[in-house]
């Protein structure tokens, strides 16, 4: 390989790298006390992202972690620490569900759809799961997931 060759290269991979990140998208998640939709939310709990784009889950207020529940296949799951913020990226079309641990039974739950909901059969069964460890407001996580198209 001539010297021309080899820097010709390095620079075209350069040059994706910086076009794959302008047009990605970083999507941040508030973990709040209280939100729009009432207490112990994710906001917003329903994005509809591409593939490349990240999610990061702000601890706007104390308290809150998220973790994954239902990932695409080939996306890694994931689990952050309490109070800190958090990038997931996306590798996978498909639907994530993901909660807070100590505010599940309170609903605190989101859906995360990339691309197409290629695995819905999947994650409606994670859902059913999960469902039944929400004690409070589970229609208010119904409509999180039903936002999924
Ligand atoms: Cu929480």
């Amino acid at each position: 390989m001539s010297m021309f060759t080899r820097i010709f290269a390095g620079a075209c991979v350069v040059a994706s790298a910086i076009s794959t990140s302008a047009m990605a998208k970083d999507w941040q998640v508030e973990m709040l006390n209280f939100g729009e939709q009432g207490p112990m939310v994710f906001e917003p709990a329903y994005i509809h992202a591409e593939v490349g784009d990240t999610v990061t889950f702000v601890p706007t207020q104390p308290g809150h972690y998220s973790q994954s529940d239902h990932v695409p296949e080939g996306q890694e799951a994931w689990q952050s620490k309490l109070n800190q913020p958090y990038t997931v990226e996306l590798t996978e079309q498909g639907v994530t569900l993901y909660h807070c641990p100590p505010h599940l039974v309170m609903g605190m739950v989101g859906v995360i759809q990339v691309g197409e909901a290629n695995n819905l059969v999947e994650f409606k069964e994670a859902y059913e799961a999960l469902r039944e460890r929400i004690s409070l407001n589970p229609e208010r996580v119904d409509a999180i997931v039903e936002q999924v198209q």
